[in-house]
């Protein structure tokens, strides 16, 4: 980095790693306070008013979602409150139990190739804290080389239909129709983790909007220009928060310095089954399967040890399409 500006992102990622007192985050933007109207708009979309796959996504109606524009940075939305609690309860046991299963991929994969992580950290008597603590991402759908950093047809899985079907529903309500979810990263972060700065720019299709879904444990989120000359700003992301990044923020410097303690554990606040009619809506789903396993949430035995987990813990769930809309395959 030259200049007389130099890394001012890296600079601003050190501060925020600090284990400093928790009042010098006073610049953290917290969207729904009052101390930071300078900095967000908060917008309404008069598009869509109502989307039939909502409940079963475990997602409030759209009256309820708050949605911002952090003013400074272009293209990057924080929509506050989308999620119910059982819906929250129902992405974080996904995130746990199902994605990490193979044939997704995951981070141990290099030391040992487990079927099934979540199931192995509980075999014998007691949980295996150290296997639990080490997964610390799992991919889906065209499958992100670390290395090469590109997408590849031989390396591409299956994607979650329930998951295409959240993405969709969110990016239609911002007017994006047709997107398509065809990568994810799932990030799990404990109390001492960080993401360090980096731009996401592997898909071929850099137009499409990246969607960012959080849930536990809370974050502060970096984000900057396209190099890290510009000092980033600092954004709270809680857990059931959806972060987009699109237009200009797309391509922008991001980073995540600090987990901080959720203020409240929004996921068990009042959680409520659902009860929606098995008249079937949607192709990719099987309504009946599908509402039995968001159900089993609200008062499952087992629940507790997902609650266990994302009390010490954050997960992020990121999503991009990669192809063009023209195109069905990577040449
Ligand atoms: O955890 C987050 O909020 C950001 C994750 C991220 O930037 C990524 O996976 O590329």
């Amino acid at each position: 980095m030259s200049g007389i500006h130099g890394d001012l992102f890296m600079k601003t990622f050190k501060y925020y790693r600090a284990r400093v007192p928790l009042s010098t985050f006073s610049a953290v933007i917290e969207t729904d306070s009052s101390n930071f109207q300078d900095k967000v708009t908060r917008v309404t979309f008069d598009g869509k008013t109502h989307d039939d796959r909502l409940e079963i996504l475990g997602l409030n109606s759209f009256d309820n979602w708050r949605v911002f524009n952090i003013k400074e940075h272009p293209g990057l939305i924080l929509i506050r409150n989308p999620f119910t609690a059982l819906g929250q309860r129902y992405w974080i046991r996904k995130c746990l139990e199902e994605y990490p299963r193979k044939p997704n991929k995951t981070n141990i994969d290099i030391e040992v190739m487990l079927e099934d992580w979540w199931k192995a950290c509980f075999e014998g008597d007691k949980c295996n804290k150290k296997l639990l603590k080490k997964l610390r991402w799992t991919t889906l759908g065209y499958h992100h080389n670390w290395d090469t950093k590109e997408y590849s047809e031989d390396n591409r899985g299956a994607f979650p239909s329930d998951l295409a079907q959240l993405c969709d529903v969110v990016a239609t309500y911002l007017g994006y129709t047709d997107f398509r979810a065809e990568a994810a990263i799932v990030n799990y972060y404990h109390m001492n983790s960080t993401l360090s700065a980096h731009t996401d720019h592997s898909e071929v299709n850099l137009d499409a909007p990246l969607f960012s879904f959080s849930f536990g444990q809370s974050a502060i989120f970096l984000i900057g220009g396209k190099d890290k000359t510009t000092e980033p700003s600092a954004v709270l992301l809680q857990s059931g928060d959806i972060l987009v990044m699109s237009k200009e923020a797309r391509l922008c410097y991001h980073a995540v310095p600090k987990i901080l303690s959720a203020k409240t554990s929004t996921w068990n606040k009042d959680v409520q089954k659902i009860y929606t009619k098995t008249k079937p809506k949607f192709k990719y789903i099987n309504e009946i399967e599908h509402i039995e396993s968001m159900n089993r949430n609200y008062n499952d035995e087992n629940w507790f040890l997902f609650d266990d987990y994302v009390q010490e813990s954050r997960i992020n769930v990121n999503i991009r399409q990669v192809l063009n809309e023209t195109q069905s395959k990577l040449c």
